[in-house]
């Protein structure tokens, strides 16, 4: 059993991201067993939900001309541009059905506002505009964050390293992700978490 300041942040696994979705991550239902096995032994678990509107800035058919997965310039920096994907409301966007939903103390939504996009639980790809989350887990007296979920390269990767920028102690556990892996991003994921203090375990 983990101790008492300890939260489990599980990211994003919804149908979208998993076999036959819109987005999906290989193997992203692999992981939903252990999973649901470590939401038992957590005090507090948090699940993140990718939740954008019809029209998000993020999606590629937002652009004229413009194809899933290259990258633009936006006010607020690079983005990478994506198939439609984890629409509000739709089934894409529930979590996948083998995920024990009930036990979640919390389910954070991101990604909602049209014209930015929100890989990290904590903040929005402006790197500055909060989602709550760091308040949240500190009011409940945690400081030890483990995080697991989809994709590892993105949503995982910059959830832990700015958990670990907040103070937190942060660990992924490699096992309980799958990577998207686009133009070596899994390798720059890793060699950022590193450079942030992240722990990557098994
Ligand atoms: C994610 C790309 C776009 C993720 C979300 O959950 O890693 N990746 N939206
Ligand atoms: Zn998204």
């Amino acid at each position: 059993m983990a101790d008492v300041s300890e939260a489990l942040i599980v990211i994003d696994i919804q149908n979208d991201f998993c076999p036959g979705g819109a987005l999906a991550v290989a193997g992203g239902d692999e992981i939903i067993p252990r999973v649901n096995a470590l939401m038992q032994e957590y005090p507090v678990t948090v699940l993140t939900q990718d939740w954008h509107p019809e029209e998000h800035s993020s999606f590629a058919a937002m652009h004229e001309g413009a194809t899933p997965f290259s990258t633009i310039e936006l006010p607020y920096g690079p983005q990478t541009l994506w198939p439609v994907h984890c629409v509000w409301g739709s089934e894409g966007a529930a979590f996948h059905p083998a995920l024990t939903v009930d036990p979640a103390d919390l389910i954070l939504r991101k990604g909602f506002r049209p014209a930015i996009d929100s890989y990290s639980a904590f903040f929005e790809n402006d790197h500055s505009t909060p989602t709550g989350l760091a308040g949240y887990l500190r009011e409940r007296g945690i400081t030890d964050l483990t995080f697991v979920g989809l994709a590892l390269d993105f949503c995982v990767a910059w959830s832990a390293i700015d958990a670990a920028k907040l103070g937190f102690n942060a660990r992924v556990l490699q096992g309980a992700c799958r990577a998207i892996d686009l133009n070596g991003s899994l390798a720059g994921a890793r060699d950022a978490m590193r450079a942030a203090g992240v722990v990557l375990a098994e």
